[in-house]
């Protein structure tokens, strides 16, 4: 276990579940729970929570957390006959005790590495060996970094193949006073229709019904503006050229257990993913995908955003 330092602490969460909490000296935070893997909270300096989790959430394994950052692998959506959204988001995940320093960012003190690989129980599902590596980052600007890294340690020599995507759910003061910057114009796959393949019109998106679209080889770059509160969140990613947004909606909230009835007004999942061009690894290759998120005041990014001058910063 990683000695217990100010930046990353270890203790237990609701119904006694293990969590990491980081934290950054201007008062910045984030919360993983080891089960999912999963990023449930990420606050600002002023202590204000930046991502949705649900007041109905279920903290009860195997069923997954609603809110926050869950992760979809080994598939996003239920194509296969593995579960929705694959089994990484309900298996308890572990702690790397020793993780590799940060080396793109070595100002980042906040951090820890989670893993998962395959148990015999899961190879009977999804008969592969793999490693999956999370790192979850809190730089010192408060800025939320998640890298995932995925290996084939198949012995058979085998391939394997899988979709992805980090399914944030953004907290926000009103979903129909928000817009969405960076994937007007594009194609997307229309998971109310059957997936079919529309294309975007229109300036930003914007909200007035349930929505449920894979856009398809969007920019690196995706705000998200809420009017309400004048901030904008700019997710940044790369290895994940698709992005899913959903939100479901008065009548698809209703009919969730773990999700309250208004609650959808105060949600937006953005989801950098990877859903149309599946990855295949053959054994010993790895894939990296990261996302990292940030909140600017709105002023600054609106109508500023130009999806070709973006660089990671690390
Ligand atoms: O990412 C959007 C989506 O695939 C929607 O279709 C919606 O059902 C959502 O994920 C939540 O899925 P879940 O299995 O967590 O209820």
């Amino acid at each position: 276990m990683a000695s217990e330092n100010v930046y990353v602490e270890h203790c237990k969460g609701i119904h006694g579940l293990d969590k990491v909490i980081l934290r950054e000296i201007r008062g910045y935070s984030a919360e993983v729970y080891l089960f999912g893997g999963q990023v449930t909270s990420w606050k600002n300096d002023k202590r204000e929570e930046l991502l949705f989790l649900s007041n109905k959430a279920i903290f009860q394994p195997p069923k997954a957390i609603r809110g926050g950052i869950p992760i979809c692998f080994p598939q996003f959506g239920n194509i296969d006959s593995l579960e929705k959204h694959g089994f990484a988001r309900n298996r308890l995940w572990s702690v790397d005790p020793d993780p590799p320093p940060c080396s793109t960012h070595s100002s980042t003190r906040a951090f820890v590495d989670l893993i998962l690989r395959h148990s015999e129980e899961e190879l009977k599902i999804w008969p592969h060996r793999f490693e999956l590596r999370l790192r979850v980052a809190l730089t010192p600007a408060g800025d939320l970094l998640l890298t995932s890294r995925i290996r084939n340690t198949n012995t058979d020599g085998k391939s394997f193949t899988f979709t992805f995507a980090y399914h944030t759910y953004f907290f926000v003061t009103d979903i129909s006073e928000v817009r969405v910057e960076g994937l007007e114009t594009l194609d997307y796959l229309d998971n109310l229709h059957n997936r079919e393949r529309f294309t975007e019109q229109g300036d930003a998106i914007t909200f007035e019904s349930e929505v449920d679209k894979i856009f398809l080889s969007t920019p690196t770059k995706i705000a998200i503006l809420d009017h309400e509160r004048k901030r904008t969140f700019v997710l940044r990613k790369d290895g994940l050229p698709d992005a899913v947004v959903w939100n479901p909606w008065d009548k698809k909230a209703k009919a969730m257990a773990d999700f309250g009835d208004e609650e959808y007004k105060q949600m937006l999942c953005v989801e950098a993913a990877c859903v149309e061009n599946p990855i295949t690894l053959k054994p010993g290759e790895e894939w990296k995908g990261r996302q990292e998120i940030s909140v600017v005041p709105s002023s600054y990014c609106s109508g500023h955003l130009d999806p070709r001058r973006v660089t990671f910063t690390g």
